[in-house]
């Protein structure tokens, strides 16, 4: 009933009567007095007039189920959510429910206790100021096609961030986003699958959003929304707009099983693109231009002979980012 509410409120540029709610509901005039006054006490600025009704003058940044399920306008990602106040892992808690739950959940959290990032590193994620969400996808597509969520996923972000005033976000290949050099979100994509079938994939996204510093052993690479525009980031508007990006890109992925739809819009953000990277393999480094990326979503290295590489996976360095010289 909270997030029915949240969303009349929402959908009125003006007051909506008490016995307008009441009649749309189905509930007494109590009971919306009642949530009404629960959503104040959360931060919602609702203002009350005698014989007008309510009206939503101001959003507080704050992450609840009702708060993202009031404005998602998805068809299937994001509609059903489940927040945590505080969590180990979002990725965790998506795994332990994926299989009884559809596609589409999203798991947030406000606080991570044990954020993980790739190949056992972790991810800081302090309270109240970040977006740290994990969505569970059932693609029916090869589990070697699997990796190319991930650039589904940075593409969205980007969208996404780019329509914040004040932000040029770029993708780092494959998984980081970074604004001005540092990074400002990072994705982690993890699988439970047979060899030619996938159970589900989780895709864990973090999102520095109104950090003003971050703790010494972060503080060289990241970077936070907040920071680089000096605003204050609406989380729950953020992810809003993120999951409708995410939604129609993947839809498409999943029919295409390619990325050829999106290529040359990947390639335009990114930061690697004609520049030189050097690139850590399990058994081997090599330096080489990165040129872009093929339509399996591998990365298109040029080495000093014009042999052309194309990376699946591995660590890439840029010249420039995060230090690299
Ligand atoms: C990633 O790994 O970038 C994947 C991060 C995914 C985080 C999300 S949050 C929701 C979901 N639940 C989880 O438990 N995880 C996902 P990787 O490319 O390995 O980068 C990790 C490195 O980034 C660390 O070794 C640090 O150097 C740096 N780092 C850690 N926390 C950071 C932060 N908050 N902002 C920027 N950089 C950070």
């Amino acid at each position: 009933m909270k997030t029915k509410i949240l969303k009349l409120l929402r959908g009125q540029e003006t007051y909506i009567s008490g016995q307008e709610l009441c009649n749309q509901l189905g509930v007494s005039r109590t009971a919306v007095w009642k949530v009404i006054n629960q959503l104040k006490e959360s931060g919602y600025g609702i203002e009350a007039v005698p014989n007008r009704g309510y009206h939503i003058v101001s959003y507080p940044d704050i992450l609840s189920k009702e708060e993202i399920e009031s404005q998602v306008e998805t068809r299937k990602i994001g509609k059903k959510v489940l927040y945590l106040n505080k969590t180990s892992s979002t990725n965790i808690e998506a795994a332990q429910v994926a299989l009884e739950e559809d596609e589409g959940l999203l798991v947030v959290a406000d606080i991570q206790t044990a954020g993980k990032g790739r190949r056992g590193r972790a991810w800081t994620s302090p309270k109240g100021t970040g977006i740290w969400m994990s969505m569970l996808l059932k693609p029916q597509i090869s589990p070697s096609s699997a990796s190319m969520v991930t650039l589904v996923t940075a593409l969205a972000a980007v969208r996404a961030m780019n329509t914040l005033k004040g932000i040029k976000a770029e993708i780092k290949w494959p998984n980081d986003i970074v604004v001005n050099g540092k990074k400002v979100c990072g994705i982690l994509t993890e699988m439970n699958c047979e060899l030619d079938f996938i159970h589900y994939v989780v895709v864990g996204i973090g999102i520095n959003a109104n950090m003003k510093e971050f703790p010494e052993e972060v503080e060289k690479v990241a970077t936070s929304l907040f920071l680089e525009t000096g605003k204050k980031v609406n989380r729950g508007q953020l992810i809003v707009s993120f999951l409708k990006e995410f939604e129609v890109l993947y839809e498409t992925f999943v029919e295409q099983e390619n990325l050829s739809f999106m290529k040359t819009e990947y390639e335009n953000h990114l930061v690697n693109r004609n520049k030189q990277v050097r690139v850590i393999e399990l058994k081997n480094t090599y330096t080489g231009v990165a040129r872009g990326i093929n339509e399996q979503g591998e990365l298109r290295v040029e080495l000093s002979d014009g042999e052309v590489k194309e990376i699946i996976s591995g660590e890439v360095s840029v010249r420039g980012i995060y230090g690299y010289v």
